[in-house]
């Protein structure tokens, strides 16, 4: 094992600049990865294994009038054709989603949006199962659709969910947070109030690797195995259990190695579920994977927030209230995954890292014919949408007031001293000292000198922006008295075993896409109990074999399970202290810890190592009461409250007059995510993050035309940045620990896409300052950038 040297400290993070166990330590994940040896869903081989294919709606709306599949049964290689009536006998046509409504597995009734699953196939083969959905004749009656999410609650508008009783309409919420008459009241008398519409559009996560399914249901013992790709596989399969009725410890979700989640793989999907009524219709396993357009076009797109933003403030820039109104567009379900108590999840921390004297948001959410979700794609329930808004809005502002935007943020930052900060709707921002955080991007930017090349390039009519964010995210859901997803709350479990010869084993609850789990979660156990990390095996992804809890989203595993983690080693060395002290003979009161072992007080020399210690556990000597013999240790953890990680981001881009397109030249970002447990780690989330916010500022969204055609429905159109599109990142960071946290480490997962789009927009607009332009809608692609030169935009 490679260990890299951490980067020189820096001086803007005080004495807490220090990595935990081993610091930048390459991860234990890449030997199998780097070679090709990952073991994904697809790679899963089962005997006898067969293949599912699904047969999806090309219109949005349309009444089902009949399905024929006798063609399709006759194919050779067909075992079983499933279609919505089949489903309906067994009670399973609809299934709960994450937010409290139904979603149809495979359509009975009618097709809500283009993609929608009408049949499963069943065959030998991937291919004769995708040949025989050609084989499948349907008729449809075609209805109007809703496609413009403004338009969805017009009297007139066709009612999408005509199958919940007494649904007149495609009202889903209305939601608020904050306070209305306070905020009016500061609205009323402040000398400067900014308004703007501001369009975050539908975008997807797009990861590597689409979702998927192999269901093996044994009909002897009456198990169900479903190897799956999901962030959460306690939660679906507690979920499985109560849809399907085999009893909850007769079923093993093994969610293996994930080629990126970024929020696509929380929910459960129809194809999941039909690959198990494939199994246990054929008797044999089945496996279902989705190609790209079918993962692009049904499965959890983000976004879709239509926000009236504005702001109040003095003359002289003293930021005084916040106020919004959103329209949300949810699809044909409402299928966002978020805790119950939030219907649009975290958007209401959108007074960002300010101090207001007020706030106040309305969030409405609407059924459109479009495919649900919603909470995806790194948005730690939605604080993306919040950032963007908030960022902008301070923005705008700026340029109202005449002021620098740096200048405007920093005189109204909350202050260090605030901390813990209630804020306006509801929160309570942990800890944050966001003055050292900016300073330190200016310098990293050179932000006066940069301003000077502005101002010269301006006079001879080149085009730059600046554009910067300050970001507060907001991760670790969450105190299970608050927080909790369809009656579960948000805690995770964590066991420890330390074997006999001192290598360990942890077992944790949360799921890893990507993010180096395995790595990181031994450092922290390195860290308490001073087993080197090379010796610890962090279990994960599996049912059978991993205490219960929530999973990865909302860049919780630091904060919940990380947490958790630490405090089961600790409950070990606790516990190591008692065997030690039986092994010495002395009293556990006279020994004192040093990293890796127990020695006698005021005699080093005498001691224990951990590895002495676990034999000693499994030995022969004789314990004090109630210490079992083992060196092994579980705990449940329930956090106190969120984390609350920050970070100040300075995009730099040229745009060229002729064109429109739009370059990133530099991009700066400190980040400030608590304690660091693995540098080389975060700056990997980080680059990811930042690539994504200049993907979704430049170029990602997903459309539709009137008839509800997605028009985002493979990589032609649906452009995601490559290495050509993106700079040399240059990342910088401060260390603010997390209060309640028992390492002082907070997310960071999330932290770049929250952070970064709302930077590469501002640079955007600020360079076409010159047209007058104070606002462009994402994404900004250059023939939206030449349109907004030209001082038109686009109908919405
Ligand atoms: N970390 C650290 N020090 C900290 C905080 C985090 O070293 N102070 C490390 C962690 O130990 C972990 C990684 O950074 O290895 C991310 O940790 P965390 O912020 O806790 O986020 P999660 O592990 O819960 O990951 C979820 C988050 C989310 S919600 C999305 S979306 C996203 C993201 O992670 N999806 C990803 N990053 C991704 N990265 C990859 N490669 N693939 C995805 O699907
Ligand atoms: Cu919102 S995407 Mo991540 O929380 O899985």
């Amino acid at each position: 094992m490679t260990i890299l040297e951490d980067r020189p400290s820096n001086p803007a993070a005080g004495d807490h600049d220090r990595p935990i166990g081993h610091g930048r330590m390459q991860r234990k994940e890449d030997p199998r990865f780097v070679r090709g040896k990952g073991h994904y869903v697809d790679d899963i081989v089962l005997p006898g294994m067969l293949h599912g294919a699904i047969l999806r709606a090309p219109v949005a709306h349309a009444r089902l009038v009949s399905i024929d599949t006798t063609e399709a049964l006759a194919h050779p290689k067909v075992l079983a054709v499933i279609t919505g009536s089949d489903l309906q006998a067994l009670g399973l046509a609809w299934a709960p989603t994450l937010s409290m409504d139904v979603q149809a597995v495979l359509v009975t009734d009618k097709v809500r949006f283009q993609g929608q699953e009408v049949a499963f196939v069943v065959a030998e083969d991937r291919y004769a199962a995708r040949d025989a959905l050609e084989l499948i004749q349907v008729e449809y009656d075609v209805l109007a659709p809703v496609v413009d999410a403004r338009k969805a609650m017009d009297p007139d508008a066709p009612v999408i969910r005509d199958d919940l009783e007494g649904r007149t309409d495609n009202h889903i919420f209305d939601w608020e947070a904050g306070n209305k008459a306070e905020t009016d009241a500061v609205f009323a008398s402040a000398d400067v109030v900014v308004k703007q519409e501001i369009v975050y559009p539908r975008v997807h996560p797009a990861p590597m690797e689409t979702c998927g399914a192999v269901a093996d249901f044994d009909p002897i013992e009456g198990r169900l195995t479903l190897y799956e790709t999901t962030q959460a596989p306690h939660a679906h399969r507690t979920l499985f259990a109560i849809v399907s009725g085999i009893p909850e410890h007769k079923i093993r979700v093994v969610s293996p190695d994930i080629g990126g989640g970024f929020g696509n793989k929380v929910g459960i999907y129809p194809g999941y579920i039909l690959a198990v009524v494939g199994s246990i219709v054929t008797g044999k396993p089945v496996k279902w994977v989705e190609d790209r357009s079918e993962n692009l076009m049904s499965t959890s797109f983000a976004r879709d927030y239509i926000m009236q933003g504005e702001i109040a403030a003095t003359k002289d820039g003293k930021i005084l209230a916040l106020r919004t109104s959103v329209l949300a567009d949810h699809g044909a379900f409402n299928a966002t995954a978020q805790p119950t108590k939030y219907p649009a999840g975290f958007f209401h921390i959108f007074t960002g890292s300010y101090d207001l004297a007020a706030a106040h948001c309305t969030v409405t959410g609407v059924y459109t014919n479009k495919a649900p979700g919603g909470v995806a794609y790194a948005c730690s329930f939605r604080v993306t949408e919040a950032v963007y808004l908030v960022e902008r809005m301070v923005d705008i502002l700026a340029r109202k007031l005449e002021m620098d935007p740096a200048e405007l943020r920093l005189k109204n930052f909350i202050k260090k001293e605030q901390f813990p900060y209630p804020n306006k709707t509801g929160w309570e921002y942990d800890s944050g000292d966001y003055e050292p955080t900016m300073r330190l991007s200016m310098k990293m930017a050179g932000y006066d000198e940069l301003r000077r090349e502005q101002k010269e390039k301006r006079e001879r009519g080149e085009l730059m922006g600046i554009g910067i964010s300050f970001f507060t995210e907001t991760v670790g859901a969450g105190p299970r008295k608050d927080m909790d997803i369809l009656g579960l709350g948000m805690a995770d479990g964590a066991e420890l075993r330390i074997h006999p010869t001192g290598k360990a084993v942890v077992r944790i609850s949360v799921q890893s896409q990507g993010q180096g789990h395995e790595t990181t979660f031994a450092q922290i156990v390195a860290e308490e109990i001073g087993i080197p990390p090379e010796d610890i095996d962090v279990v994960h992804g599996d049912t059978d074999q991993t205490p219960f809890g929530l999973g990865t989203y909302g860049s919780r595993s630091t904060p919940v399970s990380g947490a958790a983690v630490a405090l089961v080693a600790r409950k070990v060395r606790e516990k190591a202290r008692f065997i030690a002290a039986a092994m010495l003979e002395t009293r556990p009161e006279d020994l004192e810890w040093e990293k890796g072992r127990w020695f006698v007080k005021g005699d080093p020399s005498v001691g224990k190592t951990m590895a002495e210690i676990a034999m000693g556990a499994h030995g022969t000597v004789a314990l004090p009461e109630g210490i079992d013999g083992n060196l092994d240790a579980e705990v449940t953890y329930d956090p106190p409250n969120l984390t609350f990680p920050f970070g100040a981001y300075i995009c730099v881009v040229d745009v060229d007059p002729g064109t429109g397109h739009v370059k990133v030249r530099r991009f700066i970002a400190v980040d400030d995510c608590g304690t660091r447990i693995n540098p080389m780690i975060i700056e990997g989330q980080i680059h990811g993050g930042l690539t994504d916010g200049v993907g979704m500022a430049l170029m990602e969204i997903i459309e539709f035309d009137a008839e509800g055609n997605c028009l985002g429905g493979s990589f032609m159109d649906y452009l995601i940045p490559t290495a050509m599109e993106v700079p040399d990142w240059e990342t910088g960071f401060t260390v603010t620990p997390s209060p309640h946290h028992p390492i002082g480490a907070k997310g960071v997962g999330e932290s770049a896409t929250v952070g970064s789009p709302p930077a590469v927009v501002n640079a955007v607009v600020d360079a076409l300052a010159p047209f007058g332009v104070v606002h462009m809608d994402m994404p900004c692609t250059p023939a939206r950038v030449w349109e907004a030169m030209q001082g038109r935009t686009r109908p919405p």
